[in-house]
């Protein structure tokens, strides 16, 4: 087993997310600040399979969206761009009443191996806020309540923590490298 791997992402809550996993796990985890190129996918897996192809050993990336029922999956693979442009005010008037408020945030790790790249998927289960609430996190944590909680991942960041698609989506990878 390498003592240390390489998180390639220009965001740094993932980093901090990711890294306090590894950190738990006895790990060392380098942020690689950058960003890579993301084809024209209709899955986080088929975009993260194919930007990882390009990496060394060792290094990895994680492609996460929020994918809402009563929109067909969107914003999904498009998540990032979405928030940019029309934001958490954006969706929440897309979702105006609409009586359908479920909802999940996917997460996809792809880590170069030697000979091949390994995907692993969190997802987590929520609704849609009525409005925006809280300040912790990041990104679309203001509008998104997980199954069983009353309180957004931006209020109740312990909650996320524990459940998040990105915590299980991590652990899988830190699972599977630990046996290798
Ligand atoms: P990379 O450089 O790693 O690609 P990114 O922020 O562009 O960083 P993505 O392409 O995976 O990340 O886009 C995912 C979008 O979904 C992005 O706008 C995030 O803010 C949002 N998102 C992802 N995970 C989230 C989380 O845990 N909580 C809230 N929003 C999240």
């Amino acid at each position: 087993m390498r003592r240390r791997y390489v998180f390639l992402t220009s965001n740094g809550h993932k980093f901090r997310e990711a890294e306090e996993l590894f950190i738990e796990e006895g790990l060392a985890l380098e942020w690689r600040r950058g960003s890579y190129p993301e084809i024209q996918g209709d899955t986080l897996e088929e975009v993260a399979m194919a930007a990882a192809k390009a990496l060394e050993e060792g290094v990895f990336i994680e492609d996460s969206g929020l994918f809402i029922d009563a929109l067909k999956g969107f914003p999904g693979v498009y998540s990032s761009y979405i928030l940019k442009t029309i934001g958490n005010e954006g969706i929440l008037r897309l979702m105006e009443g609409v009586e359908d408020r479920g909802a999940r945030f996917e997460s996809v790790v792809a880590y170069r191996g030697r000979d091949e790249v390994k995907i692993f998927k969190g997802v987590v289960r929520g609704n849609i806020s009525p409005s925006i609430r809280g300040s912790a996190g990041f990104g679309y944590d203001p509008i998104f309540i997980p199954e069983g909680h009353a309180r957004t991942f931006a209020e109740d960041y312990a909650i996320k923590k524990k459940i998040s698609h990105r915590v299980k989506s991590i652990k899988m990878l830190i699972r599977y490298l630990k046996e290798m």
